[in-house]
């Protein structure tokens, strides 16, 4: 029931205020619904070429130094997302182009993949932006499996950690702990990209605030307040709790994709590489979650995440050089590979990485075991 309805607002699409139905976007945001960028509970899309705008994902921005709650520095102005679109007769921040650069490489077995390294420039910003803003792309990543993993209890999360790689195996993973806004502390961060996010309510409530402009009980205030496109409505918060604690509720119980196809040759041999690749030591193939009494649909289950939900260094190539909590330029959280294999199925691409640079071959033996 509360599923359904976060379902149906999840899809939702918002318009500027006043209106009948869903008021209040923007003044800026980055697009105007959850699904518009979590394609059928899927991932984004990036831009193939810098005509195409910014849509399924969105840039984080900040300067150096480090804010009070130990997060990224807002950029004065623009604060710690850019928004490059908005509402009739209010200014975006700023536009954003994309340009890639492309290479092919091959895998041992002779299937080809690419890797586009993109490069990123804001123009058109509505006032001069300050030297030294550091910019962080993200790709709206799946949505599915999230409460079992909130459900994970720390303890089992930090037996991964080897921050200083103490057991010498060549792998050091490190949590980050993040603002969490209703604790008023920093907790363990699991969701985004960089683990930035401690729970899915704070992530669904921060993406209907600075993704959509839309202001809740968690964040009361408009991401523009302070700046000139600010509206000086007096409607905040614009969705009711029972709306916000839905959609986080939906989110939190969307089930992972069936596991297929388990004894086909083709997927035991992808196993076995990706077993004698060690790409298990990061992405850890499974984890128990922990006792949740408020919560029975996801308490006390063995689940196939294949992530530690630890932060690692990926080297310069991947670097986005801005730091988010302990999170350095360098350092990434290990996505979850569960689902990913359906990839080409629900979202008809197989764009991926935090910035979707990569792609891999339709139906490649390297991604189709899970
Ligand atoms: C403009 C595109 C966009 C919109 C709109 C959007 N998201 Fe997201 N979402 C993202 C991106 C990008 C990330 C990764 C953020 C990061 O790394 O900091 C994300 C991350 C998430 C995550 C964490 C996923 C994970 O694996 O860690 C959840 C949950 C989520 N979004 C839910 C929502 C909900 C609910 C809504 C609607 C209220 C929404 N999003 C609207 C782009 C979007
Ligand atoms: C040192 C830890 C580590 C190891 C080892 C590792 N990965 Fe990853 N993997 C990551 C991190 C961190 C990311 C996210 C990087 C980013 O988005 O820039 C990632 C991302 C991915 C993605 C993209 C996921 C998505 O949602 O876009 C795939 C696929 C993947 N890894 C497969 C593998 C395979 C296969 C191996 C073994 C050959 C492997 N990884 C080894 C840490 C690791
Ligand atoms: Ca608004
Ligand atoms: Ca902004
Ligand atoms: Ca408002």
């Amino acid at each position: 029931m509360i599923h359904e309805m976060g379902d149906k607002a999840f899809e939702a699409t918002f318009v500027s205020a006043p209106a009948p139905l869903n008021p209040g976007l923007g003044p800026i945001f980055n697009n105007v619904s959850c699904a518009s960028c979590h394609i059928a509970d899927g991932r984004g899309k990036p831009p193939l070429n810098s005509s195409e705008p910014l849509s399924a994902m969105l840039i984080r921005v900040s300067i150096p130094g480090v804010a009070s709650n130990g997060g990224p520095l807002a950029v004065p102005g623009f604060g710690v997302q850019l928004q490059q679109r908005s509402i009739n007769g209010v200014a975006k921040e700023a536009d954003v182009i994309i340009n890639y650069s492309e290479q092919t490489f091959s895998f041992p077995d002779g299937e080809t993949y690419s890797l586009r390294t993109p490069t990123y420039q804001l123009a058109n910003s509505y006032i001069p932006l300050p030297a030294g803003v550091m910019l962080s792309p993200r790709m709206a990543p799946p949505v599915f499996g999230l409460g079992l993993l909130e459900a994970v209890d720390e303890s089992e999360i930090l037996k991964f950690a080897d921050e200083n790689d103490a057991n010498g195996d060549g792998i050091s993973g490190k949590p980050n702990y993040v603002w969490n806004v209703l604790a008023g502390t920093r907790t363990l961060g699991r969701f985004g990209w960089k683990a930035n996010n401690p729970t899915v309510l704070q992530q669904t409530a921060g993406a209907y605030n600075e993704d959509m402009g839309i202001t809740s009980y968690v964040f009361p205030a408009e991401s523009s307040k302070g700046q000139t496109q600010y509206d000086n409505r007096n409607d905040d918060p614009e969705i009711p709790d029972s709306v916000l604690r839905a959609v986080s509720f939906y989110v939190q119980t969307l089930a992972v994709p069936v596991r297929r196809s388990a004894d086909d040759a083709t997927v035991l041999q992808g196993k076995k590489l990706f077993n004698d690749a060690k790409c298990g030591s990061c992405h850890r193939p499974a984890m128990q979650t922990g006792v949740r009494v408020d919560f029975p649909e996801v308490s006390n289950q063995r689940i196939f995440p294949y992530t530690d939900l630890l932060l690692h260094d990926m080297g310069e190539g991947l670097a986005d050089h801005r730091p988010d909590f302990d999170a350095n330029g360098n350092e990434w959280r290990t996505a979850p590979l569960w689902g990913i294999g359906l990839t080409q199925k629900v979202n008809g691409h197989n764009f991926y990485l935090h910035d979707g640079r990569s792609t891999f071959a339709a139906g490649s033996n390297f991604m189709a075991w899970r």
